[in-house]
């Protein structure tokens, strides 16, 4: 059995999202998804994400494609997530592209192209109308 791993704050939750994790769930088996603390998004960004982590685990956890998930609490913390795991596929947009190279020792490391034109900031701005 084959094991993918994924991260990510899925916050407010689009159809790039949807796209990114239904494309990792073709690489395995199993899909496992990290999903960003609160915490770890106000350490990141300096604010705390529309939807609280357990709203968003819950709309993550809900797609029948997303085997398991569960709180991504560092980002330092990946490799032993992966081992954790044992999870043999790292899939990541590729707005990350390279920044999981080093993790290659341990799984196959596979970045995805985003959805382009698709993003919560846009969403924000739209809803707001600004
Ligand atoms: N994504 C995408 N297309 C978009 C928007 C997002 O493919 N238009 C992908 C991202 O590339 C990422 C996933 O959806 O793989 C989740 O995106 P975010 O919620 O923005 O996650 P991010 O804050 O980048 O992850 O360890 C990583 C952290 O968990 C943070």
């Amino acid at each position: 059995m084959k094991t993918v791993i994924t991260f990510g704050t899925f916050d407010v939750f689009h159809v790039g999202h949807v796209n990114v994790l239904q494309r990792a769930a073709t690489y395995g088996d199993a899909l496992i998804v990290g999903i960003s603390t609160d915490a770890l998004n106000y350490s990141k960004k300096q604010r705390y994400p529309v939807y609280n982590e357990n709203d968003r685990m819950k709309i993550v956890n809900g797609l029948r494609y997303v085997n398991l998930c569960f709180f991504e609490e560092s980002l330092e913390k990946k490799r032993e997530y992966i081992e954790y795991y044992k999870a043999d596929v790292l899939v990541m947009g590729d707005d990350w592209a390279g920044k999981f190279d080093d993790l290659s020792d341990i799984c196959e490391v596979v970045y995805l192209p985003r959805t382009p034109s698709v993003s919560t900031t846009q969403l924000i701005e739209v809803i707001s109308g600004d």
